[in-house]
């Protein structure tokens, strides 16, 4: 997949003066101005590292403030966000969304410990995640991706999400309901397993288990003790 940036301003000569000279502008992936430059200051005509979704750039976002950025040719930003670039089966998938307002898209609850995974389409990136009951879920956001979980057992609140965007518009609030989701209740023998048999022991806790343990822990970025500790204390007091 390849982006262009046509400019309807520019001279159809390049312009050795502007910093995008041409009329049309292939929007590298890679953001190394590769085809800017002549051959004595290390440019080229093209690379695999142009391209989207080839190459290791799977997944890539394009918007006012990601590298390339998305933006008219006076450095102003628009709604248009690319959230994701894809190639399946032989055929680009595009992700775009061009609303000057967030809006979120819930999808349903899967895994262990669950997560209900949260769209954002709309707006300008990044979003700013708002969250009430936040002391009964947790949550992180990645891109336009936000997940949801439950963080205590016995409780069966609704969580209020909203995101604020970039430009400081705001999405509608979304509830979130947690009702029937079973919390995730692991014996304490095999979140201490991490520690005794190590990550790929028999028992201990996976990946996105760890992750979760730490996020409802210290969130320090890593599973120690001190999650350990804490979970024990909320869950198995
Ligand atoms: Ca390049
Ligand atoms: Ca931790």
């Amino acid at each position: 997949m390849l982006f262009y940036k046509q400019d309807v301003t520019a001279a159809r000569q390049p312009s050795p003066t502007s910093g995008a000279p041409y009329y049309l502008t292939l929007l590298e992936r890679d953001g190394n101005r590769g085809l800017l430059r002549t051959h004595p200051e290390g440019g080229n005509r093209g690379e695999a590292g142009d391209a989207w979704a080839v190459g290791g750039f799977d997944g890539g976002d394009l918007h006012a403030l990601s590298s390339p950025a998305l933006r008219l040719t006076d450095g102003s930003a628009t709604p248009v966000v690319v959230h994701e670039v894809s190639v399946v089966g032989g055929r680009a998938r595009l992700v775009v969304s061009t609303s000057a307002t967030p809006r979120l898209i819930t999808g349903g609850w899967w895994g262990d410990p669950p997560v209900l995974p949260v769209r954002v389409a709309g707006g300008v990136m990044p979003y700013t995640v708002t969250i009430e009951s936040a002391a009964e879920v947790v949550w992180g956001v990645s891109g336009d991706d936000v997940t949801v979980t439950p963080s205590v057992p016995r409780t069966t609140p609704d969580a209020v999400i909203s995101v604020r965007d970039a430009a400081g518009a705001t999405s509608q609030p979304v509830s979130v309901s947690t009702a029937g989701v079973t919390p995730w209740s692991p014996p304490a023998v095999d979140l201490a397993a991490y520690f005794t048999r190590g990550a790929a022991g028999s028992g201990a806790p996976t990946p996105a288990q760890v992750d979760y343990l730490d996020r409802v822990g210290n969130a320090n970025g890593a599973y120690d003790v001190g999650d350990l500790r804490k979970w024990l204390r909320t869950h198995a007091p």
